[in-house]
């Protein structure tokens, strides 16, 4: 199930060799089946303790505690499963690539999600015996997007058709998996904490992938908008910047949900037993208060007809509270791409839409908000959705743009070429070989 064809082809990929900090990438040029799926963990803190919750202060686990058996493999299974599954949805994307470059990254994150799968299955195998090697039999069923064995999340069962998508895929739905990842990272039972650890280190490339990608679209459709100023870009191959914004509320909100609910029990048992901790939970000077049984937080939803305010006991917020996290960081990249945008002279702002906008999870699920965060009626949301999601004739159009250009240093036209290349390499260097039989 991983990237369709492409076995044979030389692909210049970053290898993990060790996990010391200077020197575990190694760079060369590697057939995608030779690829190294090691299983890397940190090394151990020496006499590490939990950070938080009920247990906090006491020694971390180097075992699976008993009496939190069922909800650690529950957590480890669904943080296993998105890996192969965002594999599964991208494995055709090699036919339209825009350039070598694109698509020796998009390999690179393949690879890596493979190893991602890779070492949470370890975990399973290592220290959970019969039901953990189960569950991992069942990792190989499920499938993206298959109506009888989806996988776990929804968002890792949308497809991922263009390249467009894949770019907001790698900015949104990958930086869940770095809040998620570094909120595993916290975890009292070290084997996860150390395994997440290492896996963040690679999640790195994949979020540049989807910022700078997205970028590069905004870029060329500049570009385009000043050679024909009242003209449409469509007519030069470009992608309307409305429609990258509408591809963005899609995958933002849908990678909204990957948090889980506002208001969950199960985020307030993970924190209390010390499994799953704040994104920053060690590190963070603002994070004082590592038992949060005080304190609320506030927020509004729909109760009775009308929006009214709760509050949530703190505990129970823990998805919310990573959540926040997670919109905070994406903020930062928008408020750049809208820099670029006004650097190139186009006024057009780029904006996240609000959390209650499209969500399939928690207290907004299937409400008509608009994605500024205001309640319409069903009927005003039906007339106004598709100039907010893309509709089907936008993605018609943005697959229309995907041909693979195969020839170094050239990029297809709907994308900018990107700033440098890798690892100190031109752009025009032949980041994926082929010859005349693939
Ligand atoms: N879809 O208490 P609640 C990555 C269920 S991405 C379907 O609100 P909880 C990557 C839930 O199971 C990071 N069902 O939620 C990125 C529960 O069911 P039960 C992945 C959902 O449990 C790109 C009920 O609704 N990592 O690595 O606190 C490429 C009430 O749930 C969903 C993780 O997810 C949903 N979205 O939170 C490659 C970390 N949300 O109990 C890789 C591990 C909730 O009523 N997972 N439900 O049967 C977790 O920590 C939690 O399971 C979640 C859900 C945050 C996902
Ligand atoms: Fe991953
Ligand atoms: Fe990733």
């Amino acid at each position: 199930m991983g990237p369709d064809g492409l076995q044979e082809n030389d692909v210049y990929l970053r290898t993990a060799v060790s996990v010391d900090s200077s020197g575990w990438a190694h760079y060369d040029y590697v057939k995608m089946p030779d690829y190294r799926w090691g299983i890397f963990l940190t090394p151990p803190e020496k006499d590490r303790t939990i950070g938080f919750g009920d247990n906090a202060n006491m020694a971390a686990w180097d075992k699976v505690p008993g009496e939190f058996r069922s909800d650690l493999r529950r957590i480890i299974v669904t943080q296993a499963d998105t890996e192969p599954a965002s594999v599964e949805q991208q494995r055709l994307l090699g036919h339209s690539c825009p350039s070598l470059y694109d698509l020796r990254n998009l390999l690179q994150v393949n690879v890596e999600e493979g190893r991602h799968l890779w070492a949470m299955v370890h975990l399973l195998h290592e220290y959970f015996g019969k039901d953990g090697r189960d569950e991992a039999e069942e990792m190989l069923v499920r499938r993206s997007g298959n109506p009888d064995t989806p996988r776990i999340l929804a968002a890792f069962n949308k497809p991922i058709d263009d390249w467009l998508s894949f770019f907001c895929f790698t900015m949104f739905t990958d930086r869940d998996g770095k809040f998620q990842l570094g909120a595993l990272a916290e975890s009292g039972f070290d084997p996860l904490a150390r395994a997440t650890r290492f896996m963040l280190t690679e999640e790195a490339h994949h979020l540049f992938v989807g910022d700078t990608g997205i970028q590069r679209v905004l870029q060329r459709t500049c570009q385009l908008m000043n050679e024909i100023p009242d003209g449409d870009v469509t007519q030069r191959g470009g992608i309307p910047l409305q429609v990258v914004q509408k591809y963005i509320n899609f995958w933002y909100s849908a990678s909204m949900d990957l948090f889980g609910g506002e208001d969950s029990s199960n985020a307030a048992n993970y924190f209390g037993a010390g499994l799953k901790g704040r994104f920053g939970e060690q590190k963070d000077k603002k994070i004082s208060d590592h038992l949060a049984l005080d304190g609320y937080y506030e927020l509004e939803w729909m109760d009775n007809g009308h929006m009214s305010n709760h509050q949530i006991p703190m505990r129970r917020a823990m998805n919310l509270v990573l959540r926040d996290s997670y919109k905070e960081d994406c903020e930062k990249a928008v408020r750049r791409w809208n820099k670029v945008v006004a650097k190139m002279g186009v006024d057009f702002e780029l904006t996240l839409p609000s959390q209650r906008f499209n969500r399939e999870i928690g207290v907004y699920m299937n409400q008509p908000f608009s994605p500024s965060g205001e309640m319409l009626s069903a009927e005003d949301y039906q007339s106004k959705v598709s100039n907010w999601l893309p509709t089907e004739e936008d993605r018609a159009y943005v697959i229309s743009l995907m041909v693979q250009v195969r020839e170094p240093g050239k990029f297809a036209g709907w994308i900018a070429p990107p700033a440098k290349g890798i690892q100190g390499n031109p752009l025009d260097f032949p980041y994926v070989k082929f010859d005349h039989n693939n």
